[in-house]
């Protein structure tokens, strides 16, 4: 059966509303029969996360900037409570780089700026990844979905240096799923083309890319975030029981082309 999450605890990071990536993923798990834990970053999406969560089967709503080991360790701790010292399903659906670096030239990225890029929208899912292990362990094994895109691949202008921490946000998928294996711990990432979300609409040329997909893709449409859900959903189930360390695209066929 698709979508049985029955009993299953999973934490989510990285719902800001509700056209979130992470929003349509952790609507898949609850359709399932999740559990569900949510971080928000910062008082002021507090409310619309806390107002989303009352609407499914919810355990935890909590504080978390995945740049604060502090907020990682009572994070994972709450969750640990909450859960009774087990998980089974982590979304990390999170990144992050200031709006100038999307504009303009790579070449011109500053030091700082390179660093904050890839410490949010990177090393937080080796943070979490490591701060889940032992709860999945206790659980028997888990599963880890993260979000990626083309841009890690490949040179999409203007995506700059958010495509050198998507690079190594999937190399850290495979390194992630080596290690944690041997734990029957699953780690993938899904890699979705563009998706009106709040990050993405705030992006000059959104829409242009939007018509490039449609017009280029194979299939033709460019991609929601229930395209997005319905994808993450096989990958944290067990129907996906023998995959891990890959990813998955939901971008109407874009990333096969070559013109
Ligand atoms: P979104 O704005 O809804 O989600 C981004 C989330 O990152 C927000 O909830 C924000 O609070 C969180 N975040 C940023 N900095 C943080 C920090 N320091 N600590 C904790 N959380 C922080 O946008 P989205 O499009 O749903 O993005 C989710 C993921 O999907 C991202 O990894 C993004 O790169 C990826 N993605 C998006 C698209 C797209 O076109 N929208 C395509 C491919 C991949
Ligand atoms: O990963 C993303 C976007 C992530 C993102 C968005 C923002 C906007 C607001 C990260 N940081 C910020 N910082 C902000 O201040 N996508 C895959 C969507 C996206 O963003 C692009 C794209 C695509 C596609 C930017 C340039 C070119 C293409």
């Amino acid at each position: 059966m698709a979508r049985d999450f029955a009993g299953k605890r999973a934490l989510v990071l990285g719902v800001a509303n509700k056209r979130s990536i992470a929003w349509a993923i952790a609507q898949e798990l609850a359709a399932g029969g999740a559990t569900l834990a949510f971080t928000y970053q910062g008082e002021r999406i507090e409310k619309s996360v806390r107002d989303l969560a009352a609407t499914v089967d919810t355990s935890l709503v909590t504080e978390c900037d995945v740049r604060s080991d502090g907020d990682l360790a009572r994070v994972f701790g709450e969750v640990g409570e909450a859960f009774g010292g087990e998980l089974d399903i982590l979304v990390h659906s999170v990144a992050f780089a200031h709006a100038e670096d999307l504009e303009g030239r790579f070449t011109d990225t500053p030091r700082d700026r390179f660093l904050l890029a890839i410490d949010i929208s990177a090393y937080s899912l080796v943070a979490c990844a490591r701060a889940a292990e032992p709860l999945m362990e206790k659980a028997g094994g888990g599963s880890i979905v993260t979000m990626t895109y083309l841009g890690g691949e490949r040179a999409v202008p203007h995506y700059n240096v958010m495509g050198v921490a998507k690079a190594t946000l999937d190399a850290s998928v495979r390194y992630l799923a080596w290690d944690l294996g041997r734990k029957n711990i699953r780690v993938n990432a899904v890699s979705a083309g563009p998706v009106r979300t709040l990050a993405a609409r705030s992006i000059a040329g959104f829409p242009t890319m939007e018509a490039i997909v449609e017009e280029r893709a194979p299939l033709h449409r460019h991609v929601t975030a229930e395209d997005v859900g319905a994808a993450a959903a096989y990958l944290l189930g067990d129907g996906a029981v023998n995959v891990t360390g890959t990813t998955l695209y939901v971008d109407s066929g874009y990333h096969s082309m070559g013109m």
